[in-house]
This record gives structure tokens, C-alpha cells and sequence, in this order.
């Protein structure tokens, strides 16, 4: 059982609430229950994951009745939302359904059905993830992989049922649906969902007379909290402000640091791997680094030419490519066996594409990633390929690259090359926005005579930029 707290006969006031909507413990189960009462057949479901009570109770009833949820973000346009529902095979929709959507409905039944036993490694939520080309990929995560995600941060992090997590992070990736949410429902602590991860609405839970323990963010979010010092200050008394899904500056580190008066806790995880490095809630916490392997997570980092397997010195300077080893991992990506081959260094061990240093006493530090086709930018994880192919669906554009390029509040922006005539900036970012979610939107489009190619005449992204 995923959600081990639901299952206790004791009720927990509050155990839920997103924005205004609160339920208790017992008010999810009944809920949750009615949903999975509803729920046809055993396909996956595909839930508009809005940031709303109605996700919760949909991604938990699914849990509930052992059927895979495929959450799908709210924004996504036509070409991505038929992608992921065409390729995870999805069988019911939950949520507002658009008019192209042809999916039966979930309709919450009268009565709730109890929770049935599940396979544990049957996939339990296929989160779909951009790759460096072509159609966000599925990653099969099973109830099993999530559970050893989870029971790994509730140690690290001392995360107990009398903790109350903190977040406005969108419920359709691991970072605000998995361990936002379904870690807090594992346990059995409280959590709040903040609807958008705005400073005001931290400061105001942390003000509240139901204050948080532990805030979860990422970079950006961050970023703009200290921008607004008396939002930071009313997060002083947290037990844990926690960092992660990028890059945290270092001086963004010691600004949350100085206005709080305790170092955020960092870590390091994918869609693919949960959470696999950070550091200790009663441990050292060190600005640019994303800490230890979490228990039963191992790492190695090997060297970048593929001639030479000797694995990179433990001096904290020798760059590597990360690659990790663990029951929390996924099982593979749905329908392509290709993708999960390439990603699989065997023996277990997973190619994060990540590039990082470890110092002798196993900390850790992310320098980069392998490709720059993989952008990351407000925390979201962005394929250059699938903004580029749509670009060039567009009559007025020849040629396109997409890259990211550093942004002080994203970590880093999108920015599209364009060799084409006619078409306006705006005309292209709406372009983007007619089919992709919105924050696959480029920032900025740079029109250009050319692009810098090399004699192959493959496209040289490291030679654009300002
Ligand atoms: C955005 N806007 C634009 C454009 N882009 N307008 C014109 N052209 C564009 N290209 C608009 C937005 O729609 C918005 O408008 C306004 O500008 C502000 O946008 P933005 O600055 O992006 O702010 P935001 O929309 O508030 O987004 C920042 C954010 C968001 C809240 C930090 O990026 C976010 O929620 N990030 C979290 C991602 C995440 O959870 N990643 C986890 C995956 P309007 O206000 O009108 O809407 S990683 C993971 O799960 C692993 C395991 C891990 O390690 O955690
Ligand atoms: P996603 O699959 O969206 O979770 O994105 C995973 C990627 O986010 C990783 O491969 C890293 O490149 C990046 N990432 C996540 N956490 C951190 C972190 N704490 N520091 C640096 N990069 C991170």
C-alpha cells in the first residue's frame, strides 16, 4: 500500500488543503474512494491536473483502485495533450475535458469502494518528460520505486506525521504531485497546497494559525521569495525550507540563508530516478552542493569518453556523468524501448545525463548537463527538439535553434534562432502556445541571416548566445 496513512482508523483534521479546500483524512478516503468507484475499468487515467482538491482526490482514487494515473498538465496544447494520451493508452479523463477530448468521463460513484491490494510493481503514475527531441517521453514509475523514493526522504529529511508540507508546485511532475503530496499521504503528515507558489501565500500559511514545517520550492520560486524579504522572514521558524529541480545559486543559498536564518536543504532528482542526493536535515548544508545519496540510492560517475571506464576521482573537482542506482528508479519509458535501452548503462545503473563532481566525504555537486538540448528553466525541464519542430511547422520560419540561455529568476530562459522571414516575434511565441504548454513558450525569438553550423553542417547551439 503506497498510502500507508490512509489505511490508520485514527481521522486527521486538516490532512489536505488546496487553497480553500480542505478536507481531513478521512474526507479524502470517502472521496478518493467514490472517485475510484467511478473509475472505468483498469486502464490509466489521464487527470487535468489543475492545481486543485480535484487532482488530489483523482491521482489518490486512482491509487486507490490500482490504476495508473497519467496526469496531464492543464496548459497543455492540443499536440502534446493528444501525444500523451494516445501514447499512455489512457482510457477515462478526469477533470474539466476539453472538447476534443473523447475519453469517457470519471463519474464519482454514491459510494466509496474500498482500497484494493496492487501489484507493487505495476505502474502506478507515467509522467510524461521532454527528452532532447521529439514528444515528451512516458516514465513508468511503480507503486514500489515510489514508496523507496519516499521512505529515503522521510529518513533524510526526519519527515514525520507531525510535520505540515508547504507548496504551490504544479501537481503534474514528482516534485509537487509525489512527494508534495503522495509523501505527506505516505506518512501521514499534513499537507497545504498554496494554488501558486506565490511568497505572499508562503508568508501567509506561515502566519497562519496552521503554520507549515517544511516549504518546498524550487530555485525560482526562491528566487522571488527573497525577493520579498518579509515573505522570507515568515518562514524563520520552518523546520526545513527545501530547494531542488535546478540549479540553486549560491548566492541565492546564502540570501535564503541570511533572511530565514537557516540554510535551505538541497536536493537533486529526476522524473526518472525520484529524489537521489540531498543533504541532511541534521547535517551540513552546502551552497552549490545537492548533498548525499538518499538511503538505498547509490551514484557513480564515470568519465566523459566513452574509451575510458575508470571512474572519476573522488577529489570534488573531476567532472563526471552521473549515473544511479536504486529501487526508487522508474521501469522504463512507455512504448519506447529505444529511450530506455539508450538511458540503461546496465547493471542497474541509470545515464542521468547530468554531469557532477563528488568530494571525498560523498557530496555531491551538479555542474551541468551533458547536452544543451535539455533545458531547464523556472524548474521545468524543457526539450529543445519538441519547441523546435514546432517552430519549424510554422510557414514563415526556414531554420531554428532553440537553446537555453541564464536568466537570473528562471535559471534559465528559452530562446529561439530563427532564420525565416514574415513572421513576428509574438506571432511565433503564440505559435508555440496554439500546441505546447506555456511554459515551453520561448522568452525571446533573435532573428537571425544564418545559423553557426560546423562543416558537417550540424548547428553549433554553444556558438549562439550573447
Ligand atoms: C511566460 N509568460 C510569458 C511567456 N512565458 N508571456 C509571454 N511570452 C512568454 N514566452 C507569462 C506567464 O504565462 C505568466 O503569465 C507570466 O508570464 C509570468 O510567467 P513566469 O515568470 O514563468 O512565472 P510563472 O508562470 O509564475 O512561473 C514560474 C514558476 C513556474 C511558478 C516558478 O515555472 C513553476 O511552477 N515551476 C515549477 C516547475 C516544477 O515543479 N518542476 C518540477 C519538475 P500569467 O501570470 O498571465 O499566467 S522536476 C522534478 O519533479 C524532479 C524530480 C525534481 O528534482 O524535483
Ligand atoms: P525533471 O525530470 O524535470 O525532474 O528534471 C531533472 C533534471 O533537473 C535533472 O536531470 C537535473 O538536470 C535537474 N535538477 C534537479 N534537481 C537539481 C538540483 N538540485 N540541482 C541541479 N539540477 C537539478
Amino acid at each position: 500500500m503506497l498510502l500507508t496513512s490512509l489505511t490508520r482508523p485514527q481521522d486527521l483534521d486538516r490532512a489536505v488543503v488546496v487553497g480553500d479546500d480542505v478536507l481531513s483524512r478521512a474526507g479524502l478516503v470517502d472521496a478518493a474512494g467514490r472517485f475510484a468507484a467511478g473509475i472505468p475499468g483498469d486502464g490509466p487515467v489521464a487527470v487535468c491536473a489543475t492545481a486543485s482538491m480535484d487532482t488530489v482526490v483523482a491521482a489518490v482514487g486512482c491509487l486507490l483502485a490500482g490504476v495508473p494515473v497519467v496526469p496531464v498538465p492543464p496548459d497543455s496544447g492540443p499536440a502534446e495533450r493528444d501525444h500523451v494520451l494516445r501514447d499512455s493508452g489512457a482510457a477515462a479523463w478526469a477533470g474539466e475535458r476539453p472538447d476534443e477530448v473523447t475519453l469517457p468521463q470519471v463519474r464519482p460513484g454514491a459510494e466509496p469502494v474500498a482500497p484494493v491490494e496492487t501489484d507493487p510493481e505495476r505502474t502506478a503514475m507515467l509522467l510524461y518528460t521532454s527528452g532532447t527531441t521529439g514528444a515528451p517521453k512516458g516514465a513508468e514509475l511503480s507503486g514500489r520505486a515510489i514508496a523507496a523514493g519516499l521512505d529515503g526522504l522521510f529518513d533524510v529529511w526526519g519527515w514525520t506525521p507531525d510535520d505540515t508540507v508547504v507548496h504551490g508546485l504544479p501537481l503534474f511532475h514528482v516534485h509537487g504531485l509525489i512527494l508534495g503530496v503522495l509523501g505527506a499521504l505516505r506518512i501521514g503528515s499534513r499537507v497545504v497546497h498554496t494554488v501558486k507558489p506565490e511568497p505572499a501565500r508562503y508568508a501567509a500559511v506561515a502566519r497562519s494559525e496552521h503554520p507549515g514545517t517544511m516549504y518546498f520550492g524550487v530555485p525560482t520560486v526562491w528566487n522571488r521569495i527573497v525577493a520579498d524579504p518579509d515573505a522570507a522572514q515568515a518562514l524563520a521558524n520552518a523546520r526545513l525550507l527545501v530547494s531542488g529541480s535546478a540549479p540553486l545559486p549560491e548566492s541565492l543559498f546564502s540570501r535564503i540563508a541570511e533572511l530565514t536564518g537557516q540554510a535551505p536543504v538541497e536536493r537533486y532528482g529526476m522524473t526518472e530516478t525520484m529524489i537521489t542526493l540531498s543533504a541532511r536535515a541534521g547535517g551540513e548544508r552546502r551552497a552549490g552542493w545537492v548533498g548525499l545519496p538518499v538511503p538505498g540510492a547509490e551514484t557513480r560517475l564515470v568519465p566523459a569518453s566513452d574509451e575510458d571506464t575508470t571512474p572519476v576521482p573522488d577529489d570534488g573537482e573531476t567532472v563526471g556523468r552521473l549515473e544511479v542506482r536504486g529501487p526508487m528508479l522508474f521501469s522504463g519509458y512507455r512504448n519506447r524501448p529505444d529511450a530506455t535501452a539508450e538511458s540503461d548503462a546496465g547493471d542497474g545503473w541509470f545515464r542521468t545525463g547530468d554531469l557532477a563532481v563528488r568530494d571525498a566525504a560523498g557530496f555531491h555537486r551538479i555542474v551541468g548537463r551533458e547536452s544543451t538540448d535539455l533545458i531547464k528553466s523556472g524548474g521545468y525541464r524543457i526539450g529543445s527538439g519538441e519547441i523546435e519542430a514546432v517552430l519549424l511547422d510554422h510557414p514563415d520560419v526556414a531554420e531554428v535553434a532553440v537553446v537555453g540561455e541564464p536568466d537570473d529568476d528562471l535559471g534559465q530562459r528559452i530562446v529561439a534562432y530563427v532564420v525565416g522571414e514574415g513572421g513576428t516575434e509574438q506571432e511565433l511565441i503564440d505559435h508555440v502556445a496554439a500546441k505546447l504548454s506555456r511554459h515551453k513558450r520561448p522568452r525571446e525569438v533573435r532573428f537571425v541571416d544564418a545559423l553557426p553550423r560546423n562543416p558537417m553542417g550540424k548547428v553549433q547551439k554553444k556558438r549562439l548566445g550573447r
